[in-house]
């Protein structure tokens, strides 16, 4: 995008200083964060993008505290994310997918926390698919104990201040929020600049596109099994069937459906009783940018903003995407929970 005024296109750095700008009194922290967290995302970027080459591809050897193998590039993102993070002593901590527990940078004193899931679909890394690293921001519950806890970070999705996603793709592109639409920018690598691409990004109400891993199917509640034969069968004026698509990397199944309208689902299921993804990682930082572009995000009870947290790690089930199709998943959700009671 160009800048009207200037007639040049503006980077992600003065997209921020300009937005900070319009709030006289900003500290200009949570800039300088999602500045870090942007630099981060092009050191990661150019090592994706490198990987074949450096025999980075492959298992680091270990298991991460959810008993996944760790991929070397997941641990590299991890590394570069928190230490980029670590430069300016704004955040005091870090949860990440890659660490049991909360981890404590230098800065206690810092007022923002962080969640990651630095490389989000790692099992896409070795076969050259689109993956992502997605963040979630908050300020600290206690400002003013000295100990760091858990209780601090434990907040819902509502009290997100910023979210946001970077997804390795054709092209690298990062999204975030901060409550006021949303934002995407594209990394040009010859210039090796974030260069803003749309300033207001907004979901189509509806579309037709589903994404699921269908070949959980048998392990599903009736009503989603109800709901993916109704995306099947045709009619015309709903235009019916609709087009399924799974890429198995939530960042990139969830920006196509914020592009192009849909709906992603990662449901609960006999395997995954509490649905796979986590909450504070995963599905709220990716329901907050869905949101703010006017789409909704659920699991079965409820927008996923408002759970209330339990454990930094918890998973949850997910339904996201433009609203009508959210909606429709969910009448068809609770008119077989409903069968379920009666029976
Ligand atoms: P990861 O964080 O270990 O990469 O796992 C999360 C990924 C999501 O990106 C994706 O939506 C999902 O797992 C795919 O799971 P499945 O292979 O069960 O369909
Ligand atoms: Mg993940």
């Amino acid at each position: 995008m160009v800048d009207r005024k200037t007639n040049r296109v503006i980077t992600l750095e003065e997209y921020i200083i300009q937005a900070q700008n319009k709030f006289p009194g900003a500290t200009g922290e949570l800039s300088q964060l999602l500045r870090d967290i942007g630099l981060a995302a092009k050191i990661i970027s150019r090592e994706v993008n490198k990987a074949g080459i450096t025999n980075i591809l492959g298992e680091e050897g270990s298991t991460n505290i959810h008993g996944e193998t760790v991929k070397k590039l997941d641990m590299f993102a991890d590394k570069q994310l928190i230490s980029a993070l670590n430069r300016s002593e704004i955040t005091c901590m870090v949860i990440s997918e890659e660490n049991d527990g909360i981890v404590e940078l230098d800065n206690d004193g810092g007022k923002y926390i962080v969640y990651l899931d630095p490389l989000d679909g790692s099992s896409n890394i070795d076969v050259n698919v689109s993956i992502g690293s997605i963040f979630s921001i908050y300020m600290r519950k206690n400002p003013d104990t000295n100990k760091l806890s858990e209780e601090d970070a434990l907040q819902s999705g509502v009290q997100q201040v910023a979210a946001g996603y970077v997804l390795y793709g054709s092209s690298t592109l990062m999204a975030y929020t901060t409550g006021l639409g949303v934002s995407v920018f594209t990394l040009d690598p010859s210039i090796g600049e974030f260069i803003l691409s749309d300033d207001d990004v907004k979901i189509p109400d509806y579309g037709t596109i589903y994404s699921v891993n269908e070949g959980s199917y048998h392990s599903w509640e009736e009503g989603l099994k109800q709901y993916i034969k109704y995306c099947q069968v045709e009619d015309s004026e709903t235009s019916r069937p609709y087009k399924a698509r799974y890429i198995g990397s939530m960042v990139a199944d969830v920006h196509r459906t914020l592009i192009t309208g849909g709906i992603f689902i990662y449901p609960n299921s006999s395997q995954y009783p509490n649905g796979k993804l986590r909450l504070m990682y995963e599905c709220n930082p990716l329901s907050f940018v869905i949101e703010q572009a006017g789409g909704m995000a659920i699991d079965c009870n409820g927008r996923i903003l408002e759970i209330e947290p339990e454990s930094l790690h918890q998973r949850t089930p997910i339904f996201i995407g433009s609203k009508e199709n959210v909606l429709k998943v969910k009448e068809f959700l609770d008119e077989y929970k409903q069968e379920t009671i009666k029976a």
